[in-house]
């Protein structure tokens, strides 16, 4: 299907024309208003890299090509958030030897335990790394992607580490 085709043809990222190292996946548009802090955070640190909707029940071929077609594509680390019945970073681990990180993101019947505990309730063996409901946990998977690639890369590493400096330098002494 072209449309599909297109889907995994497109290397095009946040903050330039550099192949995607960081794949970003959630089950819905209506997933972007949190998944946009993790898209925001990895191009402050001048990550590149990709953002789609890939959806385990409604796209299941589409979940399946791209989890097992990642490695080859050259992404090191994938981000997934979903909410509800959140089983997206869970397939999507159970198809790539990719570190996963999971993204709760807040439902409204359940105000996200429902995403939390179905995302981080992994049975031993396939691995969700899996962070705090809504923003929170969107920046902060963004920042442990950072981490684990700046392990085996300085110029990232001194991004992160100066990140990391001016939040520091930013925390007013005084509340008011
Ligand atoms: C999940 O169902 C998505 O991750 C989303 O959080 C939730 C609701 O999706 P929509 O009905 O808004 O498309 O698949």
């Amino acid at each position: 299907m072209a449309g599909e085709k297109a889907l995994h043809d497109d290397r095009t990222d946040a903050v330039g024309k550099d192949r995607a190292v960081v794949g970003v996946i959630m089950g819905s548009r209506s997933d972007w208003e949190t998944m946009q802090h993790v898209s925001a955070t990895l191009a402050a640190l001048k990550i590149p890299h990709e953002c789609k909707v890939v959806s385990a029940h409604r796209t299941p071929q589409r979940l399946y090509d791209y989890a097992t077609g990642a490695v080859d594509r050259g992404l090191k680390v994938v981000i997934a958030g979903a909410g509800g019945a959140a089983h997206l970073p869970g397939m999507a681990a159970s198809m790539t030897r990719l570190p996963v990180l999971g993204v709760p993101v807040e439902s409204k019947a359940l105000k996200g335990m429902d995403s939390l505990l179905s995302i981080v309730q992994m049975p031993a063996g396939i691995p969700v790394g899996t962070l705090a409901i809504g923003r929170a946990g969107a920046v902060n998977a963004a920042l442990l992607a950072a981490a684990m690639l700046a392990t085996t890369d300085e110029a990232l590493a001194a991004r992160l580490d100066a990140w990391r400096a001016k939040q520091t330098a930013d925390v007013a002494q005084e509340p008011e």
